[in-house]
């Protein structure tokens, strides 16, 4: 069966999930902007500029060549001027022990103001120890690495299967995955769908791209990420715009087509 963001935001466990869902609802928006930009004056206009259309900011933070805490701090605060949660997308992939540090220290202090993160369940449930026990924001979200867009991954059914497990052992962390399509029956799992265009279907580096409709209605993801697709058109708030009410159509269609099939 599948809820409305409203109905779901009552079912987790997680202040940050909870947050997301209804911010969704509210602004009307299931567009994650991928910010993949190397300079921090072209990352700061561009969640300025597009920050009324998404509900989630997604960097990585460490391909700023001019990082500063400054970067943060206008980060923080555009995320609550536009209300927008902040995903740093940095894929911990290392020993409990390891990530926590990742996590914590260095010079981004990921911890101190990412609102949502993710990890690869590769070494095992370490990974996710170490990361809930970090100090640092108080509520903080999860996502696991279930599936991923590039041509020719390593990613098996069995491996997705486990991390479905995974998200269900810490069901007050872990809020959801990075996959292409809803891969747990849980409502209160978040599904984010990265691989987004509506013209390219891949890119020179093996990224395969899918359309918004594909995702959203016909493999019931919730959440779609976009990148390139926004940051390099010419104009990225129409496009965003266009994007987001994409993005939002198909999850409506969803929405009450199920109510249809079911009443
Ligand atoms: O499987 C994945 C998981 C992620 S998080 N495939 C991805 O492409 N991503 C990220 O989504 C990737 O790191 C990049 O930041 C974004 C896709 O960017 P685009 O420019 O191809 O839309």
């Amino acid at each position: 069966m599948s809820l409305s963001f409203v109905d779901r935001s009552k079912l987790t466990k997680n202040p940050i999930a909870k947050k997301l869902f209804l911010l969704m609802e509210q602004k009307k928006t299931n567009l994650c902007a991928s910010a993949d930009l190397t300079k921090a004056q072209d990352l700061l206009e561009f969640a300025n500029n597009i920050g009324p259309e998404i509900c989630l900011l997604k960097t990585h933070i460490d391909i700023l060549e001019d990082f500063s805490d400054e970067v943060i701090h206008k980060l923080t605060t555009l995320s609550r001027k536009h209300q927008f949660l902040l995903f740093e997308d940095r894929k911990f992939a290392d020993i409990g022990n390891t990530a926590r540090l990742q996590y914590e220290k260095g010079i981004f202090k990921i911890a101190s103001w990412a609102d949502i993160i993710n990890a690869h369940i590769l070494p095992g449930k370490g990974i996710i120890e170490g990361l809930l026990q970090s100090n640092g924001k108080k509520e903080k979200g999860l996502l696991l690495l279930a599936q991923m867009s590039s041509q020719g991954n390593l990613i098996t059914e069995n491996y997705t299967a486990k991390a479905i497990e995974m998200a269900h052992a810490y069901e007050e962390f872990v809020i959801g995955f990075i996959s292409q399509e809803k891969v747990s029956d849980h409502p209160a799992h978040l599904h984010l769908t990265p691989g987004v265009s509506l013209q390219a279907k891949s890119d020179s580096l093996s990224q395969s791209y899918r359309t918004i409709d594909d995702i959203i209605f016909s493999s019931q993801s919730d959440i779609i990420i976009v990148g390139r697709s926004l940051y390099m058109d010419k104009d990225p708030l129409k496009r965003a715009k266009m994007y987001r009410k994409k993005g939002w159509e198909s999850y409506a269609k969803r929405i009450s087509s199920n109510f249809h099939s079911h009443s």
